[in-house]
């Protein structure tokens, strides 16, 4: 791979060498779907899957920065009208090295972008790795990922949480974190289940969730909030949210659909944790359908795509269950498959899927990785 990011790079930018090479992973979230912005609780990990990220000053020639997947190539000045993944880099320089100069970047990689495995905060978080390494900054893994929460808020405008960026920084090689958003403790499970695997399938379906429902799920969560703390002050997210609660409170309809499926999906982040410790994937498998019930049905994040991939995952005799996965709209099935039926279930899904929709799906193998890294 470094020889082939090299050669990319010569080519753009001549003979000179990068400073920095970083590689950040996709990240795959396993349950706890949009539970990050309301400071509950998530169980993602880093994919083997990456963006690779090439930097070094360019003083004399201003900023150039290429998408060397895309062939597309910014000389940048701030007139400049970006893509989206222009903006992206735009804004993490701001944010964290306002005073650096122009710098060469290059983006490359195996991650598909629009998937549901966070590409965008993948780019983000491995350009500021790379531009602490090139500033000296001094600052913890925690602190840069919090920067790449901000960039997404901030710059993007995307009211998201803290996940993408924490799994991306700081995961472990076949392990899964558990994250409390609200305090940022997290510790590393193993997701390894005996005679399983992990498999996505993505849809194809692109999602920029900037252009979705995903800023109006967050907005109807607060809204939510007000009308709880009337009755419970001390609520101050839906985290705090109990069952006996929501039985209490007159809430309307659709904040009480959206209210109770964040309850039950911070329930059901233990309880997946409890699963992988008791190495349960029948456990697993029925959380994983209940959480893409509750995504589809409560919090009306799915898509026809995603829904049919899920029905037949779910409908197959050797896999234990799946779910979308990510912000939704789009994007990908996170299923869990006995490994000897993988070959077949792969098929039947593929099949079914063209039937309906008249094109494949993407079957995307993954092991878990460790967080970003210098190559
Ligand atoms: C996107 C967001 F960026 C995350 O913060 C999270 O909310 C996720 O959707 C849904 O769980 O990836």
């Amino acid at each position: 791979m470094k020889e082939q990011l090299l050669q990319k790079w010569h080519l753009h930018f001549g003979a000179s060498s990068p400073e920095v090479i970083v590689r950040a992973p996709g990240r795959v979230n396993f349950i706890g779907e949009h539970t990050d912005y309301n400071e509950g609780w998530v169980l993602p990990g880093a994919m083997s899957r990456s963006v690779y990220i090439l930097v070094s000053k360019n003083e004399k020639d201003g900023h150039r920065w290429v998408a060397g997947d895309l062939n597309e190539e910014y000389v940048y000045d701030a007139a400049t009208d970006l893509p989206l993944w222009g903006k992206y880099v735009e804004g993490t320089i701001q944010l964290y090295a306002p005073q650096t100069g122009p710098l060469k970047i290059l983006i490359s990689g195996d991650l598909p972008v629009g998937a549901g495995v966070s590409s965008s905060s993948s780019l983000v978080c491995g350009l500021l790795y790379a531009l602490q390494k090139i500033t000296g900054g001094k600052e913890t893994k925690d602190d840069l990922a919090l920067f790449g929460s901000r960039v997404e808020r901030e710059i993007i405008g995307l009211q998201g949480g803290i996940m993408d960026q924490f799994a991306i920084m700081l995961s472990r090689k076949n392990h899964v974190m558990m994250l409390d958003c609200r305090t940022r403790e997290y510790k590393f499970i193993s997701a390894d289940l005996p005679g399983c695997k992990w498999v996505l399938i993505n849809t194809k379906v692109k999602h920029k969730l900037i252009d979705s429902d995903y800023n109006n799920r967050a907005d109807e969560c607060l809204r939510a909030v007000g009308i709880i703390k009337r009755l419970y002050p001390k609520v101050e997210t839906l985290r705090d949210v109990t069952m006996d609660m929501l039985s209490e409170i007159h809430l309307p309809e659709l904040l009480r659909k959206r209210s109770l499926f964040i309850v039950e999906e911070n329930d059901r982040v233990h309880k997946m944790v409890d699963a992988l410790k008791k190495k349960d994937p029948k456990k697993a498998g029925s959380l994983l359908k209940a959480s893409h019930a509750g995504l589809r049905d409560q919090y009306e994040v799915s898509c026809a795509e995603l829904d049919h991939l899920a029905a037949v995952a779910n409908k197959y005799k050797g896999a234990y269950g799946a779910r979308m996965m990510g912000g939704g709209f789009g994007g990908c099935v996170l299923c869990l498959v006995k490994e000897e039926e993988m070959e077949e279930f792969l098929e039947e899904c593929s099949v079914s899927y063209f039937e309906k929709f008249g094109f494949d799906p993407e079957v995307i193998l993954f092991d878990l990785g460790n967080g970003v890294e210098y190559v």
